[in-house]
């Protein structure tokens, strides 16, 4: 990095190491996505979060089904598991079950979460099973080459929807918030000390929580959309970005054209009983524990 100011022209400046530099697997860098692609950001927030919290790291756990955003887990030094494609929910389910002590998160794609893999997000948040899911959504398929996926907004060009898609994407997390999970919020990679902060929460919450980061894919959603380049779409999200943690439902709807905002926040934080203690419940009222 070459260090500007006053005497300092044309001087080297070395950087030792970063703070964070420990929660990487640096033996897996560098990493594998496009300039000015959101997953770095979405990844720092993480990391920041699981340093944060009080939860050690050992007993932290991160998966991630394919896709760009599926590198996450293999570049987090924790214990991760690459999934195949849209299992990385119920892999999840398993190991909470089996360890309850472990703090299970699932920092997947939207093609991933909610396509190949929908049925098992169902499935797990009815359940209320106590993992956090963290999806980030860049409206389309971006590491097969920019396809349509199931919240890709109407209108928007995809390599599979020439002229524009004519299917209603998914409202994630107005979804989320209906089949069971009980903390549910959105934020852009331009929010980052708001996404730390909702991570942290969702990290130390028991039951099934869900956090969208809106993110720039340049190469498979921003060009082909007229959003840019990944600093011009930061641009786009801090025009249009409203934050309304009262927001309805329905007004969470992304468009991500002409005026329409893109409204964030902490939507949903409520409380209710999580699969593991309604089974304890259940075991101990029918005599089968003490
Ligand atoms: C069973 C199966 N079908 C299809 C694929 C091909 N595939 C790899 S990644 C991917 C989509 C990823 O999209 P998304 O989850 O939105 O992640 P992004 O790359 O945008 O982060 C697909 C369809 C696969 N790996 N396995
Ligand atoms: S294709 Fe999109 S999501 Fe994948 S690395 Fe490139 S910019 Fe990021």
């Amino acid at each position: 990095m070459s260090a500007k100011g006053a005497g300092n022209e044309g001087k080297i400046e070395t950087v030792e190491g970063h703070p964070l530099d420990h929660i990487l697997r640096q033996d897996r860098l560098p990493h594998i996505w496009c300039p000015g692609c959101g997953l770095g950001s979405a990844m720092t927030c993480f990391a920041q979060a699981i340093e944060r919290v009080d939860i050690p790291l050992k007993k932290q756990v991160l998966l991630s089904g394919i896709g760009c955003t599926g590198r996450i887990a293999g570049y987090v030094n924790v214990d991760s598991y690459h999934t195949t494609h849209g299992r990385a929910i119920p892999f999840a389910t398993g190991l909470k079950i089996a360890n309850p002590e472990l703090c299970v998160t699932v920092f997947s794609g939207d093609g991933d979460l909610f396509a190949i893999g929908g049925n098992h997000f169902l499935h797990a948040a009815r359940r209320n099973v106590d993992i956090n899911v963290i999806c980030v959504n860049n409206f389309n398929y971006g590491m097969t080459g920019g396809q349509q996926g199931p919240t890709t907004p109407v209108e928007a060009k995809t390599t599979t929807t020439r002229y524009g898609s004519f299917e209603h994407p998914f409202n994630l997390p107005y979804l989320a918030a209906a089949i069971g999970a009980v903390y549910v919020s959105r934020w852009t990679t331009l929010h980052c000390r708001h996404l730390e902060k909702s991570m942290e929460k969702a990290l130390q919450k028991k039951g099934f929580t869900f956090i969208e980061i809106v993110s720039p894919c340049p190469t498979g959603f921003g060009r082909p959309n007229k959003l840019g380049e990944g600093l011009e779409e930061l641009r786009y999200y801090r025009e249009k970005s409203v934050i309304k943690n009262d927001a309805s439902w329905d007004e969470m709807d992304l468009h991500m054209r002409g005026e329409e905002p893109i409204v964030v926040g902490d939507f949903l934080d409520t409380e209710k009983p999580t699969y593991l203690e309604l089974e304890e419940q259940m075991l101990r009222k029918r005599g089968f524990m003490k």
